[in-house]
């Protein structure tokens, strides 16, 4: 598959389900499998999760592009991703190569939502069902004029109750949340825009990727604590004690850097007691 080169991307491992690149500060993760509009399997998702998990431990790392390959070869159309694989779905989920029910694409989830680097989706095509859900999830949304989106779940027997739900509602609103997944209409780019979905649409694919690397090396300018706690303050109010966890984990990374967070570990190496009446009691 031909990447964009709307930057000097670099792969960073080859996989049979999607790609994985990096260039100057970036990641791009795309699905890779453009004949099926994208659609993810068992494989696709663990494939994915391994590449998050490589560029939340990336320091060099601090926006990813999140989109989906194209166009087909059998038709030349665009998809962001058309959600679980249907032709794979078997008695209790998705199944994977050996047979087994499978589909990790909750923890995928999570791993979008807590990891502190901000997620942008690129939009270029039908971003549908579960491919919807992973857009709603990013940080940010770009789509091109081409882009459909939309929520198949009871058409097909499934849904996502969960973020899929709760978070598309806190985006979109309670009515439209509730009119997209009851209703499962289809919506264009312009449409989305309007309702706050997406943050910009773009005239073509080639000009989406262009404005994905622009915007990525605008928060690439700014200050990468500050983004991270601004991301984990928009995610505390949803998500309850699990998104305090993930602001006071940040909060306590910070202390570690402060003289007196290092004063107790240097008190318990030395084997005295910790001095810290040094330190003001700011108002
Ligand atoms: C995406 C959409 C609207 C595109 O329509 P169209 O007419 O442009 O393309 P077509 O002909 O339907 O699809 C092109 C090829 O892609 C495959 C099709 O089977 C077809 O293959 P061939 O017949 O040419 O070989 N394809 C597309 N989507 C697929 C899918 N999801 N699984 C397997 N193959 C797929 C239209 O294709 C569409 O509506 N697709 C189904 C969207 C859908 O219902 N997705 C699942 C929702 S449930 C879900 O994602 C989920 C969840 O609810 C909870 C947890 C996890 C996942």
């Amino acid at each position: 598959m031909t990447i964009p080169q709307s930057a000097d991307w670099q792969e960073v491992a080859e996989y049979s389900d999607i790609t994985f690149h990096k260039a100057d500060g970036m990641a791009r993760i795309a699905f890779d499998r453009p004949e099926k509009r994208n659609a993810f399997r068992p494989e696709t998702i663990d494939q994915m999760t391994e590449a998050f998990r490589d560029v939340w431990a990336d320091d060099q790392i601090g926006v990813v592009l999140l989109t989906g390959n194209g166009p087909s070869p059998k038709d030349g159309v665009h998809a962001f991703c058309a959600g679980g694989d249907q032709h794979i779905r078997g008695h209790a989920g998705y199944l994977n190569e050996q047979g087994v029910a499978g589909l990790n694409v909750l923890e995928m989830q999570r791993i979008m939502r807590n990891m502190p680097k901000p997620v942008i989706a690129l939009v270029n095509g039908f971003a549908i069902g579960g491919g919807h859900v992973l857009h709603v999830i990013c940080d940010l949304s770009l789509a091109s004029e081409n882009a459909v989106f939309g929520q198949t779940g009871p058409i097909v027997g499934s849904f996502d109750g969960g973020l899929g739900a709760s978070y598309l509602a806190s985006v979109v609103g309670q009515k439209k949340a509730r009119e997209i997944w009851y209703l499962c209409r289809r919506y264009s780019a312009q449409e989305a825009l309007e309702m706050g979905l997406v943050n910009k649409v773009l005239p073509t694919v080639e000009a989406l990727e262009v404005e994905g690397v622009d915007w990525a090396q605008e928060i690439l300018r700014k200050s990468p604590i500050a983004i991270r706690f601004l991301k984990a303050g928009f995610n505390a109010d949803l998500d309850g004690q699990t998104g305090l966890q993930v602001l006071a984990g940040d909060a306590t990374m910070l202390f570690y850097m402060t003289e007196e967070g290092k004063e107790g570990r240097n008190a318990f190496n030395e084997k005295r007691r910790p001095d810290f009446r040094q330190f003001p009691w700011r108002p």
